[in-house]
């Protein structure tokens, strides 16, 4: 009856939810019992894995004020194995309906994976971002953890959505090889994340010869928690002191989260996000509410915005790669390549594929399915979304390679330094997920020691002009997509009319996708020209109607 009673203080009826690209996401009024069913699965699935510290975030990323969310991390610090989105769907959706539902919906998933809650121990890290409802779903969180019994949890407050990811990560490192270690919790201090990342800094710094930033550095935090950990990483830093400041730094006053600011913001909008100004020197960038996204932008003298989206930082960090191989003379033994999506411009895929003669794979929207993609397919995979999520993995074989020459082969100064540098920038990336700060921190030190301005890296390609749209339809499910969400297989023949209003444009190309995350269809159109561009949106916009 205790146990019960422990359900019905976070039971609310009336939603129903599906773990999606995201976790779960909604308006965060109906989330609790969601969140006491998170705290059951993450429980079950750290038993499933012997007691392997599994991670909790619970943020609604760039969404409003009034939204939340949650996911579930797995050991390595990736997102949940895709088998298990089912499982939790079912267990939160029973957990909305009524404490018989939602008993039976937990004995089936244990039955199905194995789990026997009484006989097992599990693990879990939790952290949120810096929502108002945060508090009270962590309480609706930790409630199921007690419920299931056995489970050990440690709560780390308010952290980064790629905090907790590192965090989970590292508490296993040891522990993923000896399955009977039980330090316990937590096995790694929030600190762990900043020395890790600074250290690799500044060694880089160290070898490449610099001592501070190229420019001025403007950050833009979304009001959001990357703001609180930038300041306690960066600011009190000698290295970053003088140069970085940081706007939009307001993460305790929930209602200004991504307010007229933040990645989201002013990749959608294409303009300078409120508190920056344009007749600054330098560059800027813009974190998410959770700060696992970042792009920049600066102004040029003309005052005219130019945005470095996440296809610029991917082509940027691939030319620096893809010279760096070849100067340590590596480049036939390390396979080096591109993860995007169908939003990358066309003018960056171009580039990679014809003038850095790098491999480019194309996947569904979705960082599961990027990073995934670049793990499988390159020892080198840089991947992003054009909206600024994503990250360089980076094969432990392929950087044993790299030490092994290191340390057995002479190889000239040139060659030396280039295998330090790759060696050390797979140190100061955080490979779990895409990371606002540490991928902020490796374009600047790439900027740094290429010595290029925000001009020459903007000058590299320009993009197609592209128009994004987005339309309600009255069902969005009919619209299914194959080649990596290029084309349409249903409804049937719309797909062959897209194709003839492609044809009619210059450089055209244009597709159409069900959003994962709203109820409406997504068109993505761009060609030669911006009223071709325009004119292509249109189109596809009327034929989907
Ligand atoms: C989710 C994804 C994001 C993707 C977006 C697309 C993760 C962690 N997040 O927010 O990467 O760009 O969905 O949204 O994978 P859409 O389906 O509404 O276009
Ligand atoms: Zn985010």
């Amino acid at each position: 009856m205790e146990d019960q009673a422990l359900f019905e203080q976070h039971h609310k009826t009336g939603q129903t939810f599906s773990y999606g690209t995201a976790g779960f996401r909604s308006k965060s009024d109906g989330l609790d019992p969601v969140m006491f069913a998170v705290g059951v699965v993450a429980g079950i699935r750290s038993m499933f894995l012997e007691g392997s510290v599994v991670g909790v975030m619970i943020t609604a990323s760039h969404n409003p004020p009034e939204d939340n969310g949650v996911k579930i991390v797995d050991p390595r610090g990736e997102m949940m194995e895709q088998s298990w989105e089912k499982l939790a769907t079912q267990v939160a959706n029973s957990a909305c309906e009524s404490y018989e539902a939602f008993c039976h919906a937990v004995s089936v998933v244990c039955m199905s994976v194995g789990v026997k809650r009484s006989a097992m121990k599990g693990r879990i890290v939790v952290a949120r971002d810096s929502r108002a409802s945060g508090p009270r779903l962590l309480q609706a969180f930790l409630a199921g953890v007690k419920w299931v019994g056995n489970v050990e949890a440690y709560d780390y407050g308010t952290l980064t959505t790629p905090q907790l990811h590192f965090l989970a990560s590292q508490s296993n490192i040891g522990k993923l090889e000896d399955k009977t270690s039980a330090a316990p919790l937590p096995r790694v201090h929030e600190t762990a994340y900043y020395d890790t990342f600074l250290s690799a800094w500044t060694s880089i710094a160290q070898i490449a010869g610099f001592d501070s930033l190229p420019y001025p550095v403007t950050i833009d935090a979304a009001n959001g928690i990357g703001a609180a950990k930038v300041r306690e990483m960066l600011l009190n830093h000698p290295f970053f002191q003088k140069d970085v400041s940081l706007v939009n730094a307001d993460w305790h006053a929930a209602a200004l989260l991504n307010h007229q600011c933040g990645a989201d913001f002013v990749k959608t909008n294409q303009r300078l996000p409120q508190g920056v100004e344009g007749s600054r020197a330098g560059i800027n960038c813009s974190f998410d509410g959770d700060a696992d996204r970042v792009v920049f932008y600066f102004c040029d003298s003309e005052a005219k915005f130019h945005l470095l989206d996440g296809d610029k930082l991917a082509t940027l960090l691939a030319r620096f790669f893809k010279t760096l191989l070849e100067d340590a003379g590596v480049q036939e033994q390390v396979s080096l390549g591109v993860v995007q999506t169908a939003y990358a411009n066309g003018s960056s895929t171009a580039y990679i594929e014809r003038i850095l003669q790098v491999p480019v794979s194309c996947t569904p929207t979705g960082v599961k399915h990027l990073h995934h993609e670049a793990v499988t397919r390159f020892d080198i995979g840089i991947y992003f979304e054009a909206n600024g999520h994503g990250t360089v993995v980076f094969s432990p074989q392929a950087l044993q390679k790299l030490q092994d020459k290191l340390e057995t082969v002479e190889v000239g100064p040139h060659a030396h330094r280039a295998l330090q540098l790759i060696l050390l920038f797979s140190k100061l990336i955080n490979q779990t997920v895409g990371d606002a700060i540490t991928d902020m921190l490796a374009i600047l030190a790439v900027l740094s020691i290429l010595k290029w301005s925000p001009e020459t890296w903007d000058s590299e390609y320009t993009d197609l002009p592209n128009k994004l749209v987005k339309v309600v339809v009255p069902d969005r499910t009919i619209f299914k997509t194959t080649n990596a969400e290029r084309q349409l297989t249903s409804p049937p023949g719309l797909q062959a009319k897209i194709d003839a209003a492609i044809a009619r444009v210059l450089r055209g190309r244009s597709f159409v996708r069900a959003s994962g995350t709203e109820d409406a269809v997504r068109v993505y159109a761009e060609a030669a020209t911006e009223t071709e561009a325009h004119l292509l949106a249109k189109e596809v916009d009327e034929l989907v109607r």
